[in-house]
């Protein structure tokens, strides 16, 4: 029997528990400060010490030895590991939980948190210090023309070729831990079951916005909901 394939979309729930904020929950970063003031270029452009200072602080909170991967990221290294097949974990987080977790096939859609590009070469470097106006390129040696190689409001994703490719192909789509409010990412479940061949599953502490796109669904908190899935899914599949 041909491997099935898999594809997993995670979100800001899934790194949750882990001690990273979510979005738009009660407590969410969107519930103290506005996207136009940090998340778009032309924030940026107007405030780039503001826009630093946003990143700065996630950065050195997801740094702080409090922040490490949870059982759900450790679930899904381990699908990844025991899986006959192709399976694909696409990402909004910008955080590196995932990695350490254990997952390889792993795309950044919305970029990363510990990696910083120049506006100068375009080189993209790590980055897990401060980012000032006075921070030095690692390739090409220029003063203050870094920002975080992060995806904002208005920006194109990344890798969205090889994302599309994978959805059209899988036989499996998971959703996990996302709100299903910011597109292209929400809109993947219909890209998935366009294919004809896909089962969706929404694995969230709450209904999303797309829910009633998707075959399943299990709602819950992600270290509980993801190990589960991921036990059933290799020991009987779906
Ligand atoms: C683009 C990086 C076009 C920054 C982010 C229609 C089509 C296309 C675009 C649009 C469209 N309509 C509007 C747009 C524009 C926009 C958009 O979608 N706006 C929304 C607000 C309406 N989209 C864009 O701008 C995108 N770009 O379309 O470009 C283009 C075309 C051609 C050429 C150039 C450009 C770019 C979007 C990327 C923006 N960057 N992140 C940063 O991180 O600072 S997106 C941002 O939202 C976050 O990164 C996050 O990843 C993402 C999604 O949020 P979630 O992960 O879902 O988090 P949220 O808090 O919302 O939900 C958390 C969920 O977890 C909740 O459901 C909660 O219940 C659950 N949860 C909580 N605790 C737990 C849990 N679940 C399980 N366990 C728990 N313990």
């Amino acid at each position: 029997m041909k491997s099935r394939r898999i594809v997993i979309l995670t979100g800001a729930g899934i790194s949750k528990e882990s001690g990273l904020d979510t979005f738009r929950d009660a407590d969410g970063l969107w519930a103290r400060l506005r996207i136009e003031d940090v998340a778009t270029p032309e924030a940026f452009a107007r405030d780039p010490a503001r826009v630093q200072d946003f990143y700065n602080h996630r950065r050195a909170n997801l740094l702080s030895t409090a922040v490490a991967p949870n059982a759900a990221h450790l679930a899904l290294a381990r699908l990844e590991a025991e899986w006959p097949g192709e399976v694909l974990l696409v990402t909004q987080n910008i955080d590196d939980l995932h990695e350490r977790a254990g997952s390889g096939k792993l795309i950044h859609m919305h970029g990363e948190l510990l990696k910083a590009r120049c506006l100068a070469c375009g080189g993209v470097n790590a980055w897990r210090a401060p980012m000032t106006d006075v921070s030095l390129c690692p390739s090409c040696g220029a003063e203050g023309t870094l920002r975080v190689h992060v995806v904002w409001f208005g920006e194109m994703p990344l890798e969205m070729d090889r994302i599309y490719e994978a959805l059209g192909a899988c036989d499996l789509f998971v959703s996990i831990g996302t709100s299903g409010n910011v597109y292209p990412a929400a809109g993947f479940v219909a890209e998935a079951r366009g294919n004809g061949l896909a089962h969706t599953v929404e694995l969230n502490l709450e209904s999303s916005e797309g829910h009633s796109l998707f075959d399943e669904h299990h709602y819950g908190p992600a270290t509980v909901e993801v190990p589960a899935f991921v036990e059933r899914i290799l020991s009987r599949g779906w």
